[in-house]
C-alpha cells in the first residue's frame, strides 16, 4: 500500500490513457474489414466457443460482456465476430497485443515521464509541459481549440440546458480568473488531445485519457468516458466525483480491506470516510494504511509516476480448468517446457533489444487436492536466482515445481504417487522472470558485468537437493537493489503478477557445465549467487558479438588483477614454501579465461580410500566449501584432470603431497573450516605436523577412530 505525501495542493499534471478494448483493436487493425463490426477476442479453448478477452463498443450494446463464453456472445450477438487469440506452444502468444503496447508507449513518451502501467495503460507525468505552454503559448491566448480537445468531459462543470457543451469546454480551457492549478490542467487537456491523436494517426487505435493533478485521480477519470475521450478532474471536483464513488471501486480497496470497511465502519462511498478522524482510521488499520485512507477521502496522492517504458517482468502462465487439470508429474513437466521457452525467448530478446538481465526464477501454480481436508492450503510459489538458456530455465523451473509439489502435498504424497494419478490436480502454472535491470552503462561488457557479480553467496560445493535454503542475490556495484527500485508490480495485464519474493531454493545441481563451455566457445558463462550464467551467441546476436573480443580482454585482465593481488598478499610465504601450492594449482591452469571466477575444485584424493576431500575454491569471493565425496577416479596423479567427473573441472591431488604449509597458504577462515573438518584433535598448529600425520590418513579405510 503506498503511503501517499499529504499535500493537498498538488499542481502536478498527471494523465492516465487507456487503450479502448485493446485486443479488439489490435485485431482490427489486422483485419480491417472487421471494424465498426460487434467484435470480441476469444481465449484459445474450445469449450462454448472459448472465453471472451476483449469486447468491442459495438457488441458491448448488444450486452456482449466479457465475463460471457463465444457460445453466449453469439446467443445475445449473433453477428458477433469472434476472433481467436493468436496460439503458439498451446498457448495464447500475447507478443502481438504487447508490441501494440509498445508502439503507443513510444509515442507516449515523447511528451513526458511516462511509466507503462499495463499491456495497454500509461501514466504520463505532463507537469513540465503543461508548465512550458503555460509560460510559452497559455491556452488563454489561443484563438482555436482542436477539436479533440473541446469534447473534453471536465467534471464539476455545469452545462445550462440547451448550451453548447463544446463552448463551454472552450470557455473552461480560455478562462483567465482562474488558478494556477487550472491553467496547467487547461494546458493538460491540449497536450492529452494532441497525443491521443498523434496515437490515433500513427497507429489507428484509440485510446481514453483522465487528466488531474495526481495519479489515483487520473486513473479514476480515464474510465468515465470511452471510448475514444478525455475526462478532466479539476480540483474544485475532486469531492464531488469521490463523494459517491463506492468504495471497492478505488484500487486497493476492491478486496478485505474494502470489505471491512464496509461491514466493519459502514463505509460505501470514499466520501463516507471523510466523517473519520485520521487517527480513528489509523486506530483500525494501522499508522500506513490509516493516513492512506484519509488522504484518499480528500483527494490526496503522492504516488510519482515512474519513467518506465519496459516491464518489470515477464510472465508466461496458462490456466487448465475444470477436466484439463494437470495430474501427473510428467504432464506438468511438459507444460513447463513450453511456458519456459516463451520466458527464455522473451528475456533474451528484452537483453538483446535493451541490455536488461533479469534475475529471479519464479513457479507460481494452482492447486487443488482431491481428499484434503486442508483444502485452503495454497501451493506455494517458489523462486531462485535466474541462469540463461532455456534448458536451464527449465530444469531450475521444473525443481521449483518439484519443491513446491512436495510442500503442498508432502514428500510422502509425491514419492508414493509418482506418474500415476495423484490426487492432485494443477489448474494453473506460470513462470516468470522479476528483478529486471539494465545492465550497468560504463560496463563495456556483458561478460564483464558477470564478472562483477561472481562473488557469490553460494558456495559451489552447497549441499545437493537444498531446497529452501536461503540465498541472497548479489547484484553488481550500480544496479540497483531494495525496494524503491522494485516496487509494487503493476504488471501488465495478462502478464503474471509477482508476489512478493517467496523462498529461495537453491539449484539442485549446481554444476559449472564447463564441457558445456567449451562446445559453446563464444557463450559467456560466468557464475551468478553460485549459478552458471549461459547466454548463446543466438540469443545476444548484435549486442554481443561485437564485445566478445574485448569482453575476453576485460576478464583476462581482471583474472590478472585478482593473481597480482592474491599474489601480493601471499608471495613472501609463496617463494619460501616453494610449489607444494593450492594457489600455484590454481595459477597453472587457466583452461578458459571466462573460467577465473567459477569455482575451481581440487579434489585430492587419499590413496586406497573411498572418500576424497574436496575444495570449492572461489577466487574472488575467497570463499571455500569443503566436503567429502565418493572418487570417481583415483589416478592419483599430480594434476590431472579428473575424468570420471565430465560435468566439473576437478583435479586429483595425492593428498600425501599436502602439508601444513599448503593449507596455511589460504585464506585464515579457509583453514579454520579446513581443519575443523578433517580432524579438530588430529590437527598441529604451525609446522608442528608430523610427517606420518597426513590428512589422508583420516580417510583411510583402515583408520580406526
Ligand atoms: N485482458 C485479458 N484478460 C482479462 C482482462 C483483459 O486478456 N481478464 C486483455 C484484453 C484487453 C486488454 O487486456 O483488451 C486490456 O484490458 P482492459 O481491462 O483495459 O479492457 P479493454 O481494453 O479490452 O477494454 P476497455 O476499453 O474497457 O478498457
Amino acid at each position: 500500500m503506498p503511503v501517499a505525501k499529504p499535500e493537498s495542493s498538488d499542481s502536478r499534471v498527471i494523465a492516465h490513457v487507456d487503450m479502448d478494448c485493446f485486443y479488439v483493436q489490435v485485431e482490427q487493425r489486422k483485419k480491417p474489414q472487421l471494424r465498426g463490426l460487434p467484435t470480441a477476442v476469444v481465449q484459445y479453448n474450445e469449450w462454448k466457443g472459448g472465453a471472451l478477452i476483449a469486447v468491442s463498443y459495438e457488441a458491448r450494446k448488444f450486452g456482449v460482456k466479457r465475463s460471457m463464453r463465444g457460445a453466449e456472445a453469439k446467443e445475445v450477438c449473433p453477428e458477433i465476430q469472434l476472433v481467436q487469440v493468436p496460439v503458439n506452444r498451446g498457448k495464447a502468444d500475447l507478443n502481438g497485443y504487447r508490441n501494440a503496447g509498445s508502439e503507443v508507449v513510444s509515442i507516449l513518451s515523447r511528451s513526458g515521464r511516462c511509466e507503462r502501467a499495463s499491456i495497454d495503460e500509461v501514466y504520463l507525468d505532463l507537469t513540465d509541459a503543461a508548465e512550458t505552454m503555460l509560460a510559452e503559448n497559455p491556452p488563454q491566448s489561443l484563438e482555436t481549440i482542436d477539436e479533440e480537445a473541446l469534447k473534453s468531459h471536465i467534471l464539476g462543470l455545469n452545462y445550462e440546458d440547451g448550451s453548447d457543451v463544446k463552448e463551454n469546454v472552450r470557455k473552461w480551457i480560455n478562462r483567465h480568473n482562474t488558478d494556477h492549478r487550472d491553467k496547467l490542467l487547461a494546458c493538460g487537456i491540449l497536450i492529452v488531445a494532441e497525443l491521443r491523436m498523434q496515437v490515433f494517426k500513427e497507429t489507428e487505435f484509440t485510446c481514453s485519457a483522465g487528466i488531474a493533478h495526481n495519479k489515483m485521480l487520473a486513473k479514476l477519470a480515464s474510465g468515465m468516458n470511452k471510448p475514444a475521450q478525455q475526462t478532466v478532474v479539476p480540483s474544485a471536483s475532486v469531492n464531488g466525483l469521490l463523494n459517491t464513488l463506492p468504495i471497492r471501486k478505488m484500487k486497493h480497496l476492491g478486496g478485505k480491506l474494502g470489505i471491512s470497511l464496509q461491514n466493519d465502519m459502514g463505509v460505501n462511498t470514499v466520501g463516507d470516510l471523510l466523517q473519520f478522524p485520521e487517527e480513528k482510521l489509523q486506530e483500525r488499520y494501522g499508522i500506513n494504511t490509516g493516513t492512506w485512507l484519509w488522504n484518499i477521502a480528500r483527494g490526496i496522492s503522492g504516488e510519482e509516476v515512474e519513467g518506465r517504458l519496459l516491464p518489470k517482468s515477464h510472465g508466461s502462465g496458462k490456466t487448465f480448468p475444470g477436466p484439463r487439470a494437470l495430474k501427473t508429474v510428467p504432464a506438468v513437466q511438459h507444460w513447463l517446457n513450453q511456458l519456459c521457452e516463451e520466458l527464455s525467448e522473451r528475456i533474451c530478446s528484452d537483453l538483446d533489444q535493451n541490455k536488461r538481465m533479469a534475475h529471479t526464477l519464479t513457479l507460481h501454480a494452482r492447486a487443488y487436492k482431491s481428499s484434503d481436508s486442508d483444502s485452503q492450503k495454497k501451493f506455494p510459489s517458489k523462486s531462485c536466482p535466474l541462469r540463461y538458456g532455456t534448458a536451464k530455465i527449465q530444469e531450475d523451473a521444473f525443481n521449483l515445481f518439484q519443491a513446491g509439489l512436495r510442500e503442498y502435498v508432502g514428500f510422502y504424497g509425491v514419492k508414493t504417487q509418482g506418474n500415476h494419478h495423484s490426487g492432485w490436480g494443477i489448474t494453473s502454472l506460470s513462470v516468470s522472470a522479476s528483478k529486471i535491470v539494465p545492465i550497468p552503462s560504463g560496463t563495456c561488457s556483458i561478460a564483464k558485468y558477470f564478472h562483477g557479480q561472481s562473488t557469490s553467496h553460494f558456495s559451489s560445493m552447497q549441499p545437493l537437493d537444498n531446497f529452501n535454503a536461503e540465498a541472497t542475490v548479489s547484484l553488481p556495484p550500480g544496479v540497483y537493489s531494495g525496494s524503491e527500485c522494485y516496487p509494487e508490480v503493476n504488471s501488465p495485464k495478462a502478464e503474471v503478477d509477482f508476489p512478493k519474493e517467496e523462498s529461495w531454493i537453491a539449484d539442485t545441481v549446481p554444476d559449472l557445465d564447463l564441457q558445456e563451455q567449451k562446445d559453446l566457445p563464444c557463450s559467456l558463462s560466468k557464475m551468478q549467487d553460485g549459478f552458471t550464467q549461459d547466454i548463446s551467441p543466438s540469443l545476444l546476436s548484435g549486442c554481443l558479438k561485437q564485445n566478445q573480443i574485448k569482453q575476453q580482454r576485460d576478464i583476462t585482465k581482471d583474472e590478472g588483477r585478482f593473481r597480482s593481488e592474491y599474489k601480493g598478499r601471499k608471495g613472501k610465504r609463496l617463494k619460501d614454501k616453494g610449489t607444494a601450492s593450492i594457489l600455484e594449482l590454481f595459477k597453472s591452469y587457466n583452461p578458459n579465461p571466462f573460467d577465473s571466477s567459477l569455482s575451481q575444485e581440487f579434489k585430492k584424493t587419499a590413496e586406497g580410500s573411498d572418500t576424497r576431500l574436496t575444495i570449492g575454491f572461489e577466487p574472488k569471493g575467497h570463499s571455500l566449501a569443503v566436503g567429502k565425496e565418493k572418487p570417481m577416479n583415483s589416478s592419483g596423479s599430480s594434476y590431472s584432470r579428473d575424468e570420471g567427473d565430465g560435468r566439473r573441472e576437478a583435479w586429483s591431488y595425492k593428498i600425501d603431497e599436502i602439508d601444513q604449509s599448503v593449507v596455511d597458504e589460504l585464506p585464515p577462515e579457509i583453514q579454520d573450516e579446513i581443519k575443523a573438518w578433517v580432524h579438530p584433535h588430529k590437527w598441529r598448529p604451525n609446522n608442528t605436523v608430523e610427517r606420518g600425520c597426513k590428512i589422508s590418513h583420516y580417510f583411510s579405510p583402515t583408520k580406526k577412530s
